[in-house]
């Protein structure tokens, strides 16, 4: 008898909010050339599940500039909670016109939807867990709300059990590698299914960086591979596909 095995394949669509595209609060910089190729991808990637994830912030966030008095959005850091936080500008509001999705992006094969960063009083760059996940046993004593999961990884395995996949590949793209792309990949990295860890692929042309100094791209992409998260391009995907 052929024995058969499925890999349940997912695709995490990540910020493609107005307010990381050109003209938002957060622009990242060419942020809007990547939507027709996610779109590509999400029709004819022959992906199981097309997840978007969503930042979706309170108009207070804790990551707001605008919250601490004296600082400078994209350059300060500071300590919260016992978590490093770089402070950004208003972004990402609930329900504000830049909390919406680029016009242009298919919603059409999305599967479903999981939104981050709803807790003012921690960052979540990961649509896995908030950024209290990586903080001491004893910050995390101290501050018990930290590193909560979003519900994606319980959903993605669910999802595997149902579809008696025998393994889970993740590929990432979207908004922004060095932030919510990279946390987002290497936390998927740290899942395991049926004793496995997750594939994770970052489609490079399916992603779009916020830089702040020379270097950061590299050092963006050799974090990922360090982990063992792979870095393809979206021909690849596509030609698999067919
Ligand atoms: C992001 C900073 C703050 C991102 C979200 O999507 O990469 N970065 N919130
Ligand atoms: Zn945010």
């Amino acid at each position: 008898m052929q024995s058969t095995t499925k890999k349940l394949r997912a695709l995490l669509r990540v910020d493609l909010l107005l307010t990381f595209m050109p003209g938002g609060a957060l622009a990242v910089p060419g942020g809007d050339a990547i939507v027709p190729v996610v779109n590509e991808l999400s029709k004819h990637g022959g992906y199981d599940l097309v997840i978007d994830c969503r930042d979706d912030h309170p108009a207070d966030h804790s990551s707001f500039a605008s919250q601490h008095p004296g600082t400078t959005a994209n350059t300060t850091v500071i300590e919260l909670f016992g978590v490093s936080q770089r402070l950004w500008p208003d972004h990402a509001v609930r329900d504000s016109k830049e909390w919406q999705y680029h016009p242009a992006l298919d919603l059409s094969c999305v599967t479903c939807e999981f939104a981050k960063g709803q807790n003012k009083k921690v960052d979540s760059y990961s649509a896995f867990y908030d950024n209290g996940r990586h903080v001491s046993l004893e910050t995390q004593e101290k501050y018990p709300f930290l590193g909560q999961s979003t519900g994606l990884a319980e959903y993605i395995k669910s999802e595997a059990e149902r579809q008696a996949a025998s393994d889970i590949q993740v590929d990432v793209c979207g908004l922004a590698l060095g932030f919510c792309v990279s946390w987002t990949a290497l936390d998927a990295r740290s899942e395991t299914y049926r004793d496995a860890k997750f594939e994770v692929r970052v489609i490079e042309d399916a992603v779009c960086a916020l830089e702040f100094t020379n270097g950061d791209y590299a050092r963006y992409i050799s974090e990922l591979e360090a982990q063992g998260v792979e870095i393809i391009q979206s021909q690849s995907v596509l030609q698999n596909a067919k």
